[in-house]
């Protein structure tokens, strides 16, 4: 099957149709981590959606990659105990859909990740990544750097969240409804 025939199989993944799954996934109770990532990749079958299943390896995003007329959607699962997601050391990816299931709240939200981490921020992480690196270079490259044991250092990044509910929880938070909409109207 060409890539352009895909997401016009029957039965077809009209607009319509891409609603009613973005409802069933939006009121998903909650899950662990694998088995929210089973159920999901199952409504994606149930609605004969064709996807790459972890097309980057098994920790990498994105969970399911599917081409679609809208162009292909990036969908990560994630699961919590509590009301936001990790990220560790991949912070939320642009034009990644979220499937986001709480154990707190016993729901599932959705929303792009552009929506939940603004460009400005990307790019401020973004200088402060480099600053790091090069600071990390310099000191690399001094002569006593180098010891008899072969001694380096590597930065790994860890995105974390902070701050009261007010900040922080993806279901009490003011522009909730927003990025729901936001998903959701991408669609149609
Ligand atoms: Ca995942």
């Amino acid at each position: 099957m060409k890539l352009n025939d895909i997401g016009f199989v029957s039965p077809l993944l009209d607009a319509n149709r891409m609603a009613d799954l973005l409802t069933k996934l939006k009121n998903l109770p909650w899950a662990n981590g694998d088995d929210h990532e089973k159920r999901v990749g199952e409504m994606l079958d149930e609605y004969g959606i064709v996807y790459t299943y972890q097309p980057n390896g098994t920790q990498n995003f994105p969970d399911y990659e599917i081409p679609t007329r809208w162009g292909t959607i990036n969908l990560e699962c994630k699961s919590s105990q509590n009301a936001k997601p990790m990220y560790n050391s991949g912070r939320p990816h642009a034009g990644g859909l979220y499937v986001f299931t709480s154990k707190k709240y016993n729901e599932t939200t959705l929303f792009w990740g552009d929506d939940v981490l603004t460009l400005d921020k990307r790019e401020l992480y973004d200088r402060m990544l480099l600053e790091m690196k090069d600071v990390l270079v310099r000191y690399q490259a001094l002569p006593e750097w180098q010891d008899e044991r072969g001694f380096d250092f590597y930065l790994r990044e860890m995105y974390t969240q902070s701050g009261t509910a007010e900040y922080t929880d993806y279901f009490t938070h003011k522009d909730r409804p927003t990025c729901e909409q936001n998903v959701f109207n991408f669609f149609k």
